[in-house]
């Protein structure tokens, strides 16, 4: 008979679509957490021939299957690390992984919500205005949020052409998003210039606001927030502080970007991560 003890390496429920091409969700979370030694346990929201940026995507709402396979995770009474969702099927999903994270979540268990709904100040297509209210209802359940400026945008309900361009202009931005303390905040995509990227954030268990930039590399890739999601999660599993964990996935990121760059990968097919995977492991055991 199977009996489930906290694991012997960190390990993670990860919420997301599968697609097919684009490198994106769980494409990039699985190969991204297995390299930092991370046991990642895929819950997938959507089947997608390929991500919502390519035109005639086929789409298979994995909504019943989550249901049933989170009741049978609940039997083998699985245990986590952390619960970490990003790009949702459909709005009956926002209570399906609302459930998640209250029939999962321990003491010390990190829920870790990406709030994935758009990107250049639009939703993705198959977002609805309802889905983007009620993704406020998962950001109240975490620990940790990770919206890009459109998503931190949609979730205070403010024009896109409000977005600050300084990082310090994103202080009432990060409190308001960390309901007054109660979770940690990043926001990725924040561009001081045009040669600059970077993130700004707010640490609950420290009080700490900073910003942690890069050089931009000259195109935006696709997924990129959700390797870079997935890195902080890995990261934060492995005991990382949070300013720590920020880095080391900001400098990941930005070094496949470069390669991506450089070998003329185009922006919806995503960053050429592959070669690079065996990066993670030596940072995470480097210790810092
Ligand atoms: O990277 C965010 C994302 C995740 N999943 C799907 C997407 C996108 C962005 O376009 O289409 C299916």
């Amino acid at each position: 008979m199977f009996t489930s003890e906290r694991a012997a390496i960190p390990r993670v429920a990860a919420i997301h679509d599968m697609s097919g091409f684009g490198r994106c969700s769980l494409t990039v979370a699985l190969p991204a957490l297995s390299a930092m030694g991370v046991q990642c346990c895929p819950l997938p929201t959507a089947y997608l021939s390929a991500h919502t940026a390519f035109p005639g995507f086929t789409f298979l709402d994995m909504t019943g299957e989550m249901i049933k396979a989170a009741e049978h995770w609940k039997e083998l009474n699985l245990r986590f690390d952390a619960l970490y969702s990003g790009f949702l099927g459909g709005e009956e999903q926002i209570d399906v992984v609302a459930d998640i994270f209250d029939s999962f979540r321990e003491e010390n268990t990190l829920v870790a919500v990406d709030p994935v709904m758009g990107d250049d100040g639009k939703p993705y297509k198959t977002y609805t205005p309802v889905m983007c209210r009620r993704m406020r209802e998962l950001v109240e359940k975490a620990d940790l949020i990770l919206p890009n400026i459109t998503e931190a945008a949609i979730l205070l309900e403010k024009p896109y052409d409000s977005v600050p361009v300084k990082p310090e202009d994103f202080k009432p931005w990060l409190e308001e998003l960390s309901g007054d303390g109660r979770r940690s905040v990043i926001i990725t995509g924040v561009r001081p210039t045009h040669c600059r990227i970077g993130q700004v954030y707010y640490d609950r268990a420290n009080g700490n606001f900073g910003f942690i930039e890069r050089p931009f590399v000259n195109r935006m890739f696709h997924g990129t927030g959700d390797l870079y999601a997935s890195v902080v999660v890995g990261a934060l599993v492995h005991g990382k502080p949070l300013a720590d964990s920020i880095d080391l996935a900001a400098e990941f990121v930005r070094e496949c970007c470069e390669l991506s760059f450089a070998d003329g990968t185009s922006s919806s097919e995503g960053v050429r991560f592959e070669t690079l995977l065996y990066r993670l492991k030596p940072i995470i055991n480097g210790g810092d």
